[in-house]
């Protein structure tokens, strides 16, 4: 099974721009991997709890649990009018969530994994966590990345993080994918250094925080939010599920073929590359079964750092409703090179798509079958002739789809969209230089013309297969138009010159992709 999950969105506020890219980005892996033969289970959901979500509900004055679900709602709607086709859905407010969690805690707590201990120390209410001396500045001081931060007293609960470090930093340093892009990994190893003499603390008194999972052992606290939402990958994978819960089988999901976090960059260090692989270490997750984590950067406004203080936040939804969701799914996995930042920018949205929606796919389409329904009453027709530009044509095709699944086997959609882009300019140029609408008033040129409309109508039916992952409905149209729905079921492995049979009659030309006036 290959297992993409990605992170689980704050519900202290609306979905924005970079939970979209991260939705659209795991959904469209899914899809593709799909394509490529495999089984898939795709995770994603919501984070309802901890101190930021408490102190907006309290702002806005509802109960927590009200605000989590009514912005929880927002994030389904997003999804839905973005396509994103999840297997699962996660929301920590689950019952069969919490039961994992509880059941977690107290087979460590058993195990003295889980240690209480008092602890005077400084508190970083924006990052919900404890600040050490290492994360003072060159002045000694906490910079405003931490936000408000206050002094706090009082006894907690531990989890012997420490116990794991030895372990963590061997596995990391053997391992070849727990981190994508490997660059990161030296992030990874400093942090591991920092965190080897360190316990986590894993508890918050309810005279703080009220809104979180009990713990099982001590009523008078909650879990610490990012134990709790880390928890997300397994127990929705049903790991320790009860009987009748409708979880997936977690030996199914959980297995060693495929196992992939997909997270921002922010959330690298420490929470998914120390706290979560020693926790699953600690229950007796096995080295083989560690999941790896595919780390995206992160979309920027006029390159600042999007965020609500500045003002600058990006609406996914208006987006969507101005542009189309296909649109913006396009956009938003070809603008940006995977593990890097990138900027947000809505001309460059719109040019992207004029440029190669509107202009080249959308002309190609319409080429091949406005001028196959003129000169071949659209009977499409194999036969003799052939030439060294549609051999050029067979090959770049073939080298199109080499380079599109090397790149999307390695997550970089960027290049994957290229490499298809670049496909579609060539037959578009053959189109120019072979001039169908002229070999159509010769009689003596039919087989030629028969053989151009069918290398470019042949184009449409690959290019509608490979494109699917990233703008399904318009694939689907393309496929309606070609009168070949079967495409819809073809794999990547199936993907020969021959997709259109012979003598096949394919349909009128209908616009796919109108192009976008840019507003002055
Ligand atoms: O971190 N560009 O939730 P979150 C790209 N609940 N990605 C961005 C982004 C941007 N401008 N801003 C945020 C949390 N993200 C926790 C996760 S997982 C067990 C718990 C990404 O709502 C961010 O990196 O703040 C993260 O992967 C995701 O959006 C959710 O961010
Ligand atoms: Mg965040």
């Amino acid at each position: 099974m290959f297992y993409i999950s990605t992170a689980i969105d704050y519900t202290n506020g609306a979905p924005h721009i970079g939970h979209a890219y991260e939705k659209v980005l795991a959904d469209v892996i899914a899809r593709y991997r799909r394509l490529a033969g495999d089984e898939v289970h795709f995770l994603t959901g919501v984070d309802q709890h901890g101190q930021k979500v408490q102190q907006t509900a309290e702002k806005e004055g509802v109960n927590p649990a009200t605000f989590a679900q009514r912005n929880t709602k927002k994030f389904i709607k997003l999804w839905d009018k973005l396509d994103v086709k999840y297997d699962g859905w996660a929301e920590t407010m689950d019952e069969r969530h919490k039961a994992c969690v509880q059941k977690i805690l107290s087979k460590l707590h058993a195990e003295g994994q889980i240690y209480k201990k008092q602890y005077k120390g400084y508190y970083s209410i924006r990052q919900e966590q404890f600040l050490t001396d290492k994360e003072r500045d060159e002045n000694g001081e906490f910079g405003a990345e931490w936000g408000e931060v206050e002094e706090r007293d009082e006894e907690n609960y531990y989890f012997k993080l420490s116990d794991h470090a030895d372990w963590l930093r061997s596995h990391v340093e053997a391992s070849e994918d727990f981190v994508i892009p490997s660059f990161r990994k030296t992030e990874v190893l400093n942090a591991i250094e920092r965190a080897s003499d360190t316990d986590l603390c894993i508890s918050r008194p309810k005279t703080r925080l009220r809104w979180g999972i009990e713990l099982p052992f001590d009523t008078d606290f909650v879990t610490y939010v990012w134990f709790d939402a880390l928890i997300n990958y397994i127990s929705f994978a049903g790991y320790l599920a009860e009987d009748g819960s409708e979880l997936p089988d977690f030996s199914q999901v959980w297995s060693t073929q495929a196992n992939v976090h997909v997270i921002g960059k922010d959330i690298l260090v420490p929470s998914h590359s120390i706290y979560w692989p020693c926790m699953l270490h600690a229950i007796g997750i096995a080295d083989e079964q560690m999941p790896s984590l595919l780390v995206h950067g992160w979309w920027n406004i006029k390159g600042e750092k999007m965020s609500k203080s500045i003002g600058n936040v990006i609406d996914p939804t208006a987006l969507a409703e101005q542009f189309g969701s296909e649109t913006l799914r396009y956009y938003l996995v070809r603008d940006i090179i995977t593990g890097k930042d990138s900027d947000f920018d809505a001309d460059r949205l719109v040019i992207t798509y004029n440029t190669e929606l509107a202009n080249n796919l959308g002309n190609l389409c319409n080429r091949a079958l406005n001028m196959s329904k003129k000169s071949l009453n659209s009977i499409m027709e194999v036969n003799d002739y052939d030439d060294e530009d549609s051999a050029a044509l067979r090959k770049s095709l073939t080298d199109a789809i080499a380079g599109y699944r090397s790149a999307m086997d390695n997550y970089d959609t960027a290049t994957a969209l290229q490499k298809l882009n670049e496909h579609v300019s060539f037959c578009n140029g053959y189109a120019e230089r072979n001039e169908p609408w002229q070999l159509a008033k010769d009689e003596t040129a039919h087989n030629r013309l028969a053989t151009v409309l069918y290398h470019m109508a042949e184009s449409c039916a690959h290019i509608s297969v490979l494109l699917s992952p990233v703008i399904p409905e318009a694939c689907a149209k393309i496929q309606s138009q070609l009168r070949l729905p079967e495409l819809a079921d073809k794999k990547l492995s199936e993907l020969t010159w021959g997709l259109i049979p012979a003598g096949h009659e394919i349909g009128k030309p209908k616009p796919i992709f109108p192009r976008i006036q840019l507003e002055e």
